[in-house]
């Protein structure tokens, strides 16, 4: 097959054949072949066909000798021949399918070869340890290489799209996606150190100097300890697991000198603020502070003697991480933040709500006011300098408007509880908010990338790390956010398939019937979850049921009944929820909590009192709910823009779902103005170990990532393509005395096929190639076999003969 090269030039490669990944191969006895096992961790069992038992079933033994069994045809898929081995993209694979791309991914990774290509995809195992493959001498290596002169890499992806991003003018993107702790954020983090290090440094047109970094450079890198130390927390899956998604652009100028960069993020999961789940920890922020930061600041943010176990929104989570040093990284953060121009008063800023959070948390409410712990309130209202007494008549009796009048609100204990969580979580999102704002402020060069006003000449690379793929045993709204993205993304990758399988199929003359076009496979799932009328998606429904103050039965009700002819749409029978089928499979989402979480968090009037705050950054925090004053002074840090200008007026508000819809529409827009590269990262066990593969792991997220389903569009049109004189040459034994003295290799190819039985409309002839529809070119082979077979029992004959 032809894989368009990355570099925009043709590249070729060997053919490559999808046979059997819907069973639709032949089989031969005595060959090998997998089947699957299901419920194991191996994923699939070595079996050697010994016998036919009828049409459709045959007889098999395990290769270890174990046992034999009965399997129908259908189950069998047909083992690669050694020579495919390890191979470096597995668009080569003379059978493609589950098993031999599960196999092939295991057998690289036990050689550390981490790295592999699936025709567009990068797919990336984790290795769990320190691997000699990133450094300076590597990088230039992979320096200006087409793909296939070095071994797959994720520096080929970063120096391809550099390439790519010159040579065509074009802006790039580079979308890595995978499942938890399975290497997205150490590759994003491995491609930006790789365009940093080559990036041209003014040195020379196509930026080949690796020359001393310039401050601009060294800030872009110090940017991700920040946005982990506010951003990362330690989960079960993952120790420094990234609890928000990010798209990182780095705008270059003509001569490829890095101009400035831009960070967006979306979705940062507040809930862990107040509440984490046992083995896991909050925000590492909390830790970093509480267990590392010296006594001076300790004293000014009013934790001079405590430590997580005091808070308790850290008490019950670990206290620390095995191996990792809290001072350390406390250092590091520092550091960067030193870097990034956040000098001590400011960082202070930063860290003041971050504990002003833990001691909200801390408030404990009996149900009679006056018990109300003072001093965790009075510490809170200290840090974020606003009147204690204000901010207890606000938490405890908000004055709400009742027609005219405003009227005292009593609340139950649990319901402050409440309260005070969702300030929490505000505070904290607003924080990181403003944090990565002031970031950007340092890194967004002169011409700036915020909104895309980039200057004429410039380009971009952006970098998306963003979560993959979720199917639990129990899926909310927040696996609903992240499985639609992944959709469209999915939906994204699709659109860009087909452009390229297109432009082939026109530049060969190929003929491609309209049932081939998958472009809108996935769009009934995108509009069950985004279409805003007629009928509206979920996400509309959900915006709707919480201005009207419905509930989760009315939701689910309105869902139910506005999607109920939707093909990916199913009713959960017990009234809970709802399922959706996914491309990476069917998912059953539950629906309870919806329309509270939904809903606007926030006390309107402790909000205000947050924006009158005589500390700058926390008025900063709230200023879109400040009184609207002509010519007030401006007394806010300097941030870029608020993020929160959703916000349409008082008891208003837009959902999460709603913002995040409208934020992966923007994200979507970009990206179709970049040439987009993938990255698909594995997680190889779930034991954090080195040099351990899970096949069945390894097959689930293969299904779930798109890697897979790259394989099935691949196979709806002709998916392997042979030059006419690789194709006589690789077939000619078919019909030898037919073309022997034919010259040309059109011809030849022509000759060959029509003696060969396959159906006319299973391979079509084109400019250069011969293009074949999936598991022709297994039954060719096949035939070539036979012949094989048949030529050497002449041989022998004759040599007995001779005897
Ligand atoms: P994630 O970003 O995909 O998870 P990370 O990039 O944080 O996963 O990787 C998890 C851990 O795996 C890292 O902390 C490293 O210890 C190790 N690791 C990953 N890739 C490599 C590599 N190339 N070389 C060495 N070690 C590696 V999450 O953010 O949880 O979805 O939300
Ligand atoms: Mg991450």
């Amino acid at each position: 097959g032809t894989m368009y090269h990355s570099h925009g030039i043709e590249v070729y490669h060997k053919p490559r054949d999808f046979t059997n990944l819907d069973h639709d191969a032949g089989f031969n006895l005595q060959k090998l072949a997998w089947i699957e096992q299901k419920d194991t961790a191996e994923a699939f069992a070595r079996v050697r066909v010994i016998d036919e038992i009828s049409e459709d079933t045959v007889l098999v033994e395990h290769e270890d000798h174990s046992r034999e069994e009965q399997v129908s045809k259908e189950q069998l898929y047909m083992m690669n021949p050694p020579k495919y081995d390890h191979v470096e993209d597995m668009a080569e694979l003379l059978h493609m399918h589950e098993p031999a791309v599960v196999h092939n991914l295991t057998q690289r990774y036990k050689r550390n070869d981490i790295y592999t290509y699936s025709g567009m995809f990068l797919v990336a195992v984790n290795p769990y340890r320190n691997l000699p493959i990133y450094s300076t001498d590597i990088i230039r290596q992979y320096r200006k290489k087409r793909r296939g002169e070095l071994s797959p890499h994720i520096y080929a992806i970063a120096d391809h799209a550099f390439h790519d991003m010159l040579h065509d003018k074009e802006n790039q993107s580079i979308l890595i996606t995978g499942e938890s702790g399975a290497g997205k954020t150490e590759n994003t983090k491995i491609v930006i150190q790789y365009l940093a290090s080559i990036a041209g440094n003014g040195s020379n047109g196509f930026g080949t100097g690796f020359a001393k970094k310039s401050t601009l450079e060294t800030q872009i890198l110090q940017a991700n300890p920040i946005l982990e130390a506010f951003g990362n927390a330690q989960t079960i899956r993952n120790n420094n697991s990234s609890r928000f998604g990010k798209f990182i652009r780095i705008a270059f100028n003509r001569s490829g000198d890095i101009s400035g960069a831009f960070i967006d993020w979306y979705l940062l999961e507040t809930s862990r603020v107040h509440t984490q789940t046992l083995e896991e920890r909050n925000y590492h922020i909390f830790y970093q502070l509480l267990n590392a930061a010296d006594q001076g600041i300790k004293e000014q943010l009013k934790i001079s003697q405590h430590c997580p176990a005091d808070f308790n929104y850290t008490k019950n989570s670990n206290h620390t991480i095995q191996g990792v040093d809290d001072t350390a990284e406390y250092s590091k953060l520092v550091h960067s933040m030193k870097i990034m121009g956040i000098d001590a008063n400011e960082r202070l800023e930063f860290f003041r709500v971050v504990i002003a959070v833990l001691y909200l948390g801390n408030i404990v409410v009996n149900g009679n006011y006056s018990r109300v712990d003072v001093s965790n309130y009075e510490m809170a209202c200290q840090l974020l300098e606003i009147s204690p007494q204000s901010f207890k008549k606000n938490l405890l009796e908000p004055q709400i408007k009742a027609g005219n009048e405003w009227v005292s609100q009593s609340k139950s204990s649990s319901q402050i509880k409440d309260n005070l969580d969702a300030l929490s979580k505000v505070l904290y999102e607003r924080n990181f908010g403003h944090l990565v704002s002031r970031i950007n402020s340092a890194i967004d060069g002169p011409q700036s990338l915020e909104g895309m006003s980039i200057s004429e000449g410039e380009r971009f690379i952006g970098v998306l790390d963003i979560a993959g793929f979720e199917i639990f045993k129990v899926n909310s709204f927040e696996q609903l956010c992240i499985n639609y993205t992944n959709e469209k993304l999915q939906d994204f990758f699709n659109q860009n398939m087909f452009v390229l399988e297109e432009r082939e199929y026109k530049k060969e003359n190929i003929r491609c019937d309209e049932s081939l076009d998958y472009r809108n496979d996935l769009q009934p799932t995108i509009s069950l979850i985004e279409s805003s009328k007629n009928p509206i998606g979920i996400l509309s429904c959900l915006e709707e049921e919480c201005v009207t103050q419905g509930t989760d039965e009315r939701l689910l009700a309105k869902i139910c009944d506005q999607n109920k002819s939707n093909e990916r749409f199913t009713r959960d029978k017990y009234n809970q929820g709802f399922s959706i089928k996914h491309y990476a499979g069917e998912v059953k989402y539950q629906t309870a909590g919806w329309i509270e979480r939904g809903k606007d968090p926030l006390n309107e009037n402790v909000a205000r009192l947050l924006a009158e705050s005589t500390n700058p950054h926390v008025a900063a925090l709230f200023k879109d709910y400040a009184p609207e004053l002509p010519n007030s002074p401006v007394r806010q840090l300097d941030v870029r823009k608020s993020l929160y200008r959703t916000r349409k007026g008082a008891g208003n508000f837009h959902t999460v779902g709603y913002k995040h819809k409208q934020q992966l529409s923007v994200l979507m827009d970009t990206l179709q103005k970049t040439h987009p590269h993938f990255v698909r990262c594995i997680l190889p066990n779930d034991r954090k170990r080195p040099g351990e593969i899970q096949p069945k792991l390894v097959l689930d997220q293969l299904r779930c990532n798109g890697v897979l389903e790259g394989i099935r569009i691949c196979r709806v049109g002709f998916p392997n393509r042979l030059l006419f004189e690789q194709f006589r040459e690789q077939y000619k034994l078919l019909a030898p005395d037919l073309i022997e003295n034919e010259r040309d290799h059109r011809k030849a190819c022509q000759m060959l096929l029509s003696t060969s039985q396959l159906d006319s409309d299973q391979f079509q002839i084109g400019r250069t190639k011969v293009f074949f529809k999936a598991g022709m070119l297994g039954k060719l082979e096949e035939h070539r076999d036979i012949r094989l077979s048949e030529i050497a029992t002449k041989i022998q004959a004759a040599c007995l003969g001779v005897i």
